[in-house]
């Protein structure tokens, strides 16, 4: 259960201070094909929660889904036993982690729309520090067109408007309102990239970009004529994750399902839906 990763002492420092950090060919190519065959086949057959975040004028295409990794065993596979909780529970400090959800991002060669910059933690079901998401290109992507971090904002101490992604897709299922007057106006990060410390890397198969779900990332669009970009995002929670249901709503919202399985506001993660993938061991 806790082979080596390939995760060093030096990873786990850079994702303690900077909240994000890319690690290289730690995921092996086996698992990136069957992953790319899970994408082709639910881009084809989409979820409920399928949707379609942005179309151009040429017909260029960003796509959305999630929770996809009980509909086929390739992503269950990929989820219980790769060494991505592993990974996660060696960069959070972690002595037990948890399967979240996952979410695919796929955008059609030349895509110019970018994700906006927000932090994930605000719109989840679940609220805690040790939380690590991984971004996974299925393909090769260049910096220039990779999703981007700023460095630190994990630890930033302010409570932001986020964007509504729900406008995005005009869902009445996705809608959030961070309009609360306790909110503070999310930074302009795009129009000051210069005061930000802001990184993204050219990134292979095999390679993951993992960052706490507090920090600020955005981007992952400006792709050339000729590049597509698929990416498998897995969220993995450590020991101090808690279920949080919020007033603002949630994107995803979790409330139905966890509370279809016992889980309710306070609970640690756990039951089939958000299973304990790996625990430390200390021997
Ligand atoms: O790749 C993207 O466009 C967005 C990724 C993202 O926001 C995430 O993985 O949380």
């Amino acid at each position: 259960m806790n082979a080596p990763t390939g995760v060093t002492e030096d990873d786990i420092e850079t994702f303690s201070r900077d909240g994000v950090v890319c690690l290289r060919g730690v995921i092996g190519l086996d698992w990136i094909e069957r992953l790319r065959e899970g994408v082709e086949h639910t881009l084809a057959n989409p979820t409920e929660r399928g949707r379609l975040w942005h179309r151009d004028d040429h017909g260029r295409e960003s796509r959305y889904d999630s929770q996809v990794w009980r509909t086929r065993p390739e992503y269950g596979d990929f989820v219980m036993h790769s060494p991505l909780a592993q990974i996660a529970g060696q960069l959070m400090e972690a002595t037990r982690v948890n399967f979240f959800f996952d979410a695919m991002f796929a955008r059609t060669p030349g895509t110019q729309f970018r994700t906006p910059f927000h932090q994930d933690e605000p719109f989840w079901s679940v609220e805690g520090f040790q939380t690590c998401s991984s971004w996974m290109p299925l393909v090769p992507v260049e910096a220039a067109s990779a999703l981007e971090v700023v460095r630190g904002s994990h630890r930033w101490d302010q409570k932001y408007q986020q964007t509504n992604f729900g406008a995005l897709t005009g869902d009445a299922r996705d809608q959030v309102d961070f309009a609360s007057d306790d909110l503070v106006p999310f930074p302009d990060i795009e129009g000051e990239r210069d005061r930000y410390d802001i990184a993204s890397w050219d990134m292979e198969p095999g390679d993951v970009m993992c960052f706490n779900g507090r920090a600020i990332h955005g981007g992952s669009g400006n792709l050339p004529d000729d590049r597509e970009l698929k990416v498998f995002n897995t969220k993995w929670c450590g020991d101090d994750v808690r279920v949080r249901f919020r007033e603002t709503g949630m994107d995803p919202d979790h409330t139905d399902a966890m509370t279809m399985v016992g889980l309710a506001d306070g609970d640690r993660l756990g039951t089939d839906l958000y299973p304990t993938v790996w625990t430390r061991n200390e021997r």
